[in-house]
């Protein structure tokens, strides 16, 4: 049962109490969890306890989440009533019975056309025949419950864990198919889609450090693609970039080791020009790689159970379930953004937990859009990991910036949660000003906090498991162990073919070839920008000239970030990471030590993560060279 207190302040507008006399003492209840799903049942409960006469009216109204009041009207106390948008009351002339209660509205399923969002209900005696909006002759306090609404019954999914099967060389293989398919992401409609062993996305690849691996890639969307590993370090052959074309039909087979700290990857499509195209259809997975020294520690491990992926895409769905990445417009140069938010494919879903310490590990895995994650209730959160690997301590925090590209792990400790919902947020409007300098390439939602996932809590939980104080040690790379400094400057410009000169004109986005540089260079598969000698230790100055953020994404390797315009990295980001965000007017100094491989004739990239502006030729190519 909820504490009833006098909603004296949120009422007030629509309410005015004089003198509660209390001879009628009212309890509301809304049954169940605090969250309701679209086709879960409600039922709204009344006891009513009289300590004296006289006879009262009874109210009973609810507000929706648009601010709108409807009243319940029944002929007798208990019965199905209707719903009024004037004030009536629920029953006339209630004469006092000692106790007495019941449900007052009890629908079997909720109905998916109600709007999402907080439904409060209140209750009221009032003498007979009062004008509820301003009696001076009230005989109970008034009371209220509330209850939260999300109108569709979409679970969080998670895509399934594989492992590999051993062969005769000791290799953990794995078959993935790249296949079109067909999906439903808004209720009767359907979207054409890419999907890898499935209609959308790919499943979790599972893998742990010193495993050898052999990938079996076959192609049946019926076009060329790619499939690259994203923050491993791997063989540039075994890379999976533009090089790497997989022919529609045909079989990739990359093989590799796993010589990684344990982390949280990605594997997503790369093919030159079209990398935005693919992965905005599907062609993406989550790529997880475990180690001894993280095996140890004391942190949610059950896959899908306490240890949950979080794959956040934003998608861009017309009302036939069209899923269109044309771009169009001057907020398009941002890169292609969408209303909806997709979560591990599913639409604004639902998590289904236990109260107790759970881990989180997010991926921005849209194209264009950064997030600010948050919960509604603004509680702490601890990062425990950035892109390639654990932190040295949990971090509290309560928000969490993530760009394209870039993975954060997370701990909510849920232990006193039972019974309460939490929504994970995108707080969007407090960054945007410092990503999107220029308010007319914003879209509606980069000044709004939205709803990305909702997480409900249900029973005690019993994995044990605390917040701990420590977690790894991280080798620190030295600034003076540099060989030396490589500039990058990040800029936008009107662009060869597109921009204002020409494509769309007008201010449209169209076609933004060559609009945003590296160096002042547009990416050329025949050119290679950088060589690196084996072994080296290098800083990279990632200096953004541009008017928005871009989030730089270097292959192959790890880096540290040195420091954020000669300001050291927050904790949550001095860690291990293979994509940072630059902000506008901002330089950022990273330094990584270019290990194990070595070809002269394969490069690897660096590009911006926005993957339009990676299409439209913000994007490099290094070799290392023995
Ligand atoms: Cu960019």
């Amino acid at each position: 049962m909820r504490i009833l207190f006098i909603m004296l302040s949120l009422l007030s507008i629509y309410l005015t109490p004089v003198s509660a006399q209390a001879n009628w003492e009212l309890s509301l209840n809304v049954d169940g969890h605090e969250l309701k799903k679209y086709n879960e049942a409600l039922d709204i409960q009344l006891n009513i306890r009289v300590t004296s006469s006289p006879n009262a009216d009874i109210y009973v109204a609810i507000k929706s989440p648009d601010g709108q009041l409807f009243f319940l009207k029944a002929g007798n106390l208990f019965a199905a009533p209707e719903l009024l948008a004037n004030a009536a009351p629920y029953v006339s002339n209630v004469t006092p019975v000692a106790e007495q209660s019941g449900s007052v509205l009890l629908l079997a399923n909720l109905p998916r056309n109600l709007p999402s969002g907080l439904y409060q209900v209140y209750a009221l005696a009032t003498e007979v025949g009062a004008n509820v909006f301003n009696s001076e002759t009230w005989l109970s306090s008034l009371v209220y419950d509330s209850f939260y609404f999300i109108n569709n019954d979409n679970n969080l999914p998670i895509p399934p864990q594989i492992t590999g099967v051993v062969n005769e060389q000791g290799q953990r293989v794995f078959d993935l198919t790249l296949q079109k398919g067909k999906k439903t992401f808004l209720p009767d409609t359907q979207t054409d889609t890419f999907g890898i062993n499935g209609d959308y996305l790919g499943p979790t690849i599972r893998l742990s450090r010193g495993d050898r691996a052999l990938f079996k890639i076959n192609n049946q969307v019926g076009e060329e693609t790619t499939i690259h590993w994203h923050g491993l370090h791997i063989p540039a052959k075994m890379d999976g970039g533009p090089h790497q074309v997989i022919e529609p039909g045909s079989t990739w087979q990359p093989f590799f080791e796993i010589k990684q700290l344990a982390a949280t990857l990605w594997y997503h499509s790369h093919l030159e020009g079209k990398t935005a195209e693919h992965v905005y259809k599907g062609l993406a997975g989550l790529f997880i790689v475990d180690d001894a020294e993280s095996d140890q520690l004391a942190l949610p491990r059950n896959y899908g159970v306490d240890d949950i992926p979080v794959v956040v895409q934003d998608r861009r769905i017309a009302a036939n379930g069209n899923m269109n990445s044309t771009l169009t417009n001057m907020v398009d140069r941002v890169g292609l953004r969408g209303q909806y938010m997709l979560i591990n494919g599913a639409l604004t879903p639902t998590l289904e937990t236990r109260a107790q310490v759970i881990r989180l590990r997010l991926l921005n895995g849209s194209n264009a859009r950064i997030y600010n994650f948050g919960f509604a209730d603004n509680r702490n959160f601890y990062q425990i990991a950035s892109g390639g690997g654990l932190l040295q301590a949990p971090v509290a925090i309560n928000r969490l910036r993530l760009s394209p590209g870039e993975r954060a792990e997370i701990l909510l400790d849920l232990r006193q949660d039972s019974g309460k919902f939490l929504r994970l947020q995108s707080y969007s409007a407090e960054i945007t000003p410092t990503t999107i300098e220029t308010a007319n390439m914003r879209d509606p939602l980069d000044m709004q906090t939205f709803d990305l996932m909702s997480i409900r809590v249900g029973e005690v939980g019993n994995n044990g498991l605390d917040i701990p104080s420590q977690l790894v040690t991280i080798e620190t790379l030295r600034a003076e162990d540099a060989v030396l400094t490589r500039p990058f400057v990040l800029k936008q410009g009107m662009g060869g073919n597109g921009g204002m000169g020409g494509g769309m004109g007008n201010g449209g986005a169209g076609n933004m070839e060559g609009m945003f540089t590296i160096n002042d260079k547009s990416m050329d598969m025949l050119r290679i920008d950088e060589t690196i000698r084996l072994g080296d230790t290098e800083i990279w100055a990632i200096s953004n000239e541009a008017n928005m953020a871009h989030p730089f994404h270097i292959h192959d390797i790890q880096f540290q970030i040195l420091d954020r315009n000669g300001q050291a990295p927050s904790a949550g980001e001095a860690g291990w990471k293979d994509t940072v965000l630059v902000l506008p007017n901002e330089t950022v100094r990273v330094i990584t030590r270019f290990e194990d491989f070595a070809d002269p004739d394969s490069p690897y990239m660096y590009h911006c993560h926005i993957l339009e502006h990676e299409d439209a030729g913000m994007m490099g190519q290094f070799v290392v060279i023995p």
